[in-house]
């Protein structure tokens, strides 16, 4: 039998607006840019695929103008005319020719596995060994900048059964100031709500203690990369030192990053994020480590579009275990859309599609309307 062979694939760079200001630590994001990988091979079929990055390069290494010139320069022509159903194969090949741009290639591997779960008439998942769960817990992130304003908001989202987790950005203005706002929310929303806080490694060591410490009394439930990543010792402190959990986020992103958390005792929860890990695969061998040492799981967001949120929700559906839930809330985020049926929230949950590989169809008239044109 003749092999399918991967014959173009494109980057296209889309900006959508955010349907209100988003205020991180380090940035204060407007609107989203999703670069968006169509792959289309010699069988007719066509694979999509997303990579996001928050706040252009606020976040981490990649920009999503430097993850489409990566893609356009260097990994599409390693993976024109190669086998579109060998994904490990194909991305072995990505390994050669770019050794880091782990959002870059996390976006052509959705893409893949997209084509041949269309061509296997299977969801994304599946290929994954099977989701095992078809519902996946999903929080909110109340970052306004203003309390009286995410109080209400978190009050919306509750009633309306959409969520009932909230994550607080915090580590931009001074502790005093977080700690009042976080506070606050806690007291308005009461045990109706589960409230975590992500400061973004804003905290020194020492600032972090004293913080944590108000924030376990205040009530919340989970500190997310309270200090910087690199700093994995002083986690290991703050984690030794609260009852409350510590999550790492910034400070994991690979198998091997994980198993220096799990050797160092440095997090309680690990999040996953397909984009710093490089793709689904790689997404999976790092929760294989992070759940080989004990450490509870949470599918986490890089604030992708429909696309890449699918992506990552066909992953966590497959892990055997993940006890924080997930943060997939990025198209919710987004004022539209570019796929033709967004994805499902209801009873505080994400709900996995059955059609084949991602389930989900692009609108190409959207598509044309908010791809970058210069
Ligand atoms: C992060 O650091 O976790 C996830 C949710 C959100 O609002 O921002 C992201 C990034
Ligand atoms: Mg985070």
């Amino acid at each position: 039998m003749d092999k399918v062979r991967i014959e173009s694939v494109e980057a296209v760079l889309v900006d959508l607006p955010t349907i209100r200001a988003h205020q991180l630590a380090m940035t204060v994001m407007q609107n989203q840019t999703l670069v968006i990988v169509r792959l289309r091979c010699s069988d007719g079929v066509e694979g999509l695929g997303e990579a996001t990055t928050i706040g252009g390069l606020a976040y981490g290494e990649e920009s999503p103008e430097g993850i489409k010139l990566a893609i356009d320069t260097y990994l599409a022509p390693a993976l024109i005319g190669q086998d579109a159903a060998n994904v490990r194969a194909a991305l072995a090949r990505l390994d050669k020719v770019a050794r880091g741009n782990r959002f870059a290639k996390s976006a052509l591997e959705t893409a893949m596995l997209d084509a041949q779960g269309k061509r296997l008439n299977v969801p994304l998942a599946t290929l994954l060994g099977g989701a095992v769960r078809a519902q996946l817990p999903v929080l909110w992130t109340l970052a306004s900048g203003d309390t009286a304003r995410d109080i209400e908001e978190a009050e919306s989202l509750l009633h309306a059964r959409r969520h009932n987790t909230f994550k607080l950005k915090i580590g931009r203005r001074e502790i005093a100031a977080d700690v009042a706002h976080v506070s606050r929310i806690k007291q308005a929303l009461g045990d109706r709500a589960r409230v975590t806080v992500d400061v973004n490694q804003a905290w020194s060591e020492a600032d972090a203690a004293g913080a944590i410490a108000q924030l376990e009394a205040a009530g919340v439930d989970l500190i997310e990369q309270p200090i910087p990543r690199t700093n994995l010792p002083g986690l290991a402190r703050l984690a030794a030192r609260f009852v409350v959990p510590i999550m790492a986020d910034e400070a994991v992103c690979t198998p091997e990053d994980a198993l220096d958390i799990a050797r160092l005792g440095a997090a309680d929860v690990l999040a996953l994020k397909i984009a710093k890990s490089g793709g689904l695969l790689e997404m999976g061998r790092t929760a294989a480590v992070g759940d080989a040492a004990g450490m509870a799981l949470y599918g986490g967001t890089m604030l992708e579009g429909s696309i890449g949120s699918m992506a990552s929700a066909h992953g966590f559906a497959a892990l055997p275990r993940l006890g924080w839930g997930t943060e997939l809330f990025g198209p919710l985020l987004l004022k539209d859309d570019i796929v033709v049926v967004p994805p499902r929230y209801r009873d505080f949950a994400l709900e996995l599609p059955d059609g084949p590989g991602l389930g989900l169809a692009l609108d190409e008239d959207k598509l044309a309307f908010y791809r970058r044109k210069v």
